[in-house]
């Protein structure tokens, strides 16, 4: 008897980038999904016979899992534009940070933007990343800084989650900066991000993990890891901004924390490297901002891959150190500038960035069981998604099997 299923995908060739396999290429492979669970990917020769509800001829099409944007800042105020042309003049990121511009001045434009105009924003830009075949997106809080306005970051991101057809992850990022009203007390600051904010969002259900900025113009690693302390009582996973512009130790604060995730590395040494592959922590790399601020410094690649650490790779899609949108701009980025090779580019917006939001098994590849979410490309081969720039080969998107 043939099994009866929602929808068929047929005359497809998959990259299903399952752990098995060279990234799980199927030159004639199918997808079959029953209530938005895939039931079956991979070889047709292999394949039971599947009574389709509907039947769609994909004409040797590349399937691969719907991306995975596993780092965005996608909600926030204004733009940071003025800033951008004062770094064409040779000021740095971290003077402008110091003056009080950077992250504090999308602070003030988040919080004066109404809840109508930050889910306007954020959903165009949501959109670009849709366009291109995302179908999970994780967005962090962090332009807030107070609880009332990070809960309003928090809740326009869920909102975006139930009206367009995406999944939203959220993370809560309180740890982000010092707002201006907090008189230069970062200590102050990080005791009422434990004992206020994060119980407050927690409550509230709104955060899925709990992220912090570890830098000199942030936050240190004992105030982290005091918020990390704070997260685990509650429950809630952890992740961290590390060693983007110097290395105070990110990377092993997070692996100690046992994070999902240690994102930019650029300053990460073979400790930090050691320590991660140790706590299976994911390296999420984001080449998006290290093309914006000119850095030098690249990300410890080599050592990641020879520790067998999963590396990501996402847009950290943000208004001061990353405006991008674009998953397949990010690809070509961590392959040109990092140096990753093809195949790690797709299983960086595939598996590993399900990895890096607690979501491997449920997401990131076509396997049975997981979420029906597919992108399906109008290529000759799976490179073209990586050394191609400014060019968007969707042919179509699938999310939970529509
Ligand atoms: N690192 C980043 O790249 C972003 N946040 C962070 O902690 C930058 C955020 C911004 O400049 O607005
Ligand atoms: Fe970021």
């Amino acid at each position: 008897m043939a099994r009866r299923v929602d929808r068929l995908w047929t005359n497809a060739r998959l990259l299903t980038m399952a752990e098995s396999g060279v990234a799980g290429r199927d030159a004639a492979g199918i997808v079959a999904c029953a209530g938005g669970r895939i039931a079956y990917a991979g070889p047709t020769a292999d394949a039971p016979a599947f009574d389709p509800a509907e039947r769609i001829d994909c004409a040797g099409r590349w399937i691969t899992p719907g991306l995975i944007d596993c780092h965005t800042h996608l909600v926030y105020g204004g733009d940071r534009a003025a800033e951008f042309e004062m770094r064409l003049k040779g000021a740095t990121y971290q003077e402008i940070a110091a003056a009080g511009g950077g992250i504090v001045s999308t602070v003030r434009a988040t919080r004066a933007a109404s809840d109508e105009a930050l889910l306007a924003s954020a959903g165009s830009r949501l959109d670009r990343l849709i366009a291109e075949g995302a179908t999970t997106v994780e967005i962090k809080s962090g332009y807030g800084l107070d609880t009332a306005s990070e809960i309003r970051m928090l809740r326009v991101a869920r909102r975006l989650g139930q009206v367009r057809p995406v999944t939203i992850r959220t993370t809560f990022l309180g740890a982000h900066a010092l707002p201006p009203e907090a008189n230069s007390d970062k200590q102050a600051y990080i005791d009422r991000v434990c004992a206020e904010m994060l119980p407050a969002v927690a409550r509230e259900k709104l955060a899925d993990a709990v992220d912090g900025f570890c830098e000199g113009i942030a936050f240190s690693p004992a105030q982290i890891g005091q918020v990390f302390a704070a997260a685990a009582a509650l429950g809630l996973p952890v992740k961290l901004h590390a060693d983007q512009l110097s290395d105070l130790g990110g990377a092993e604060l997070a692996a100690r924390h046992g994070a999902l995730s240690a994102d930019h590395l650029e300053w990460t040494g073979e400790a930090g490297v050691a320590a991660m592959a140790q706590a299976g922590t994911v390296a999420v790399l984001l080449p998006g901002a290290f093309y914006v601020l000119r850095e030098t410094k690249l990300p410890p690649v080599a050592a990641l891959r020879r520790a067998g650490v999963r590396m990501a790779v996402s847009t950290d899609s943000n208004p001061g150190t990353s405006p991008v949108t674009s998953l397949l701009l990010a690809m070509n980025m961590a392959a040109t500038l990092f140096g990753l090779t093809v195949d790690e580019c797709l299983a960086g917006v595939t598996r590993e960035a399900a990895h890096a939001l607690g979501l491997a098994g449920e997401a990131g590849t076509l396997e049975a069981g997981t979420s029906c979410d597919l992108a399906i490309w109008d290529i000759e081969r799976p490179a073209e998604l990586v050394y191609r720039l400014g060019f968007n080969p969707l042919h179509a998107r699938v999310w939970r099997g529509q």
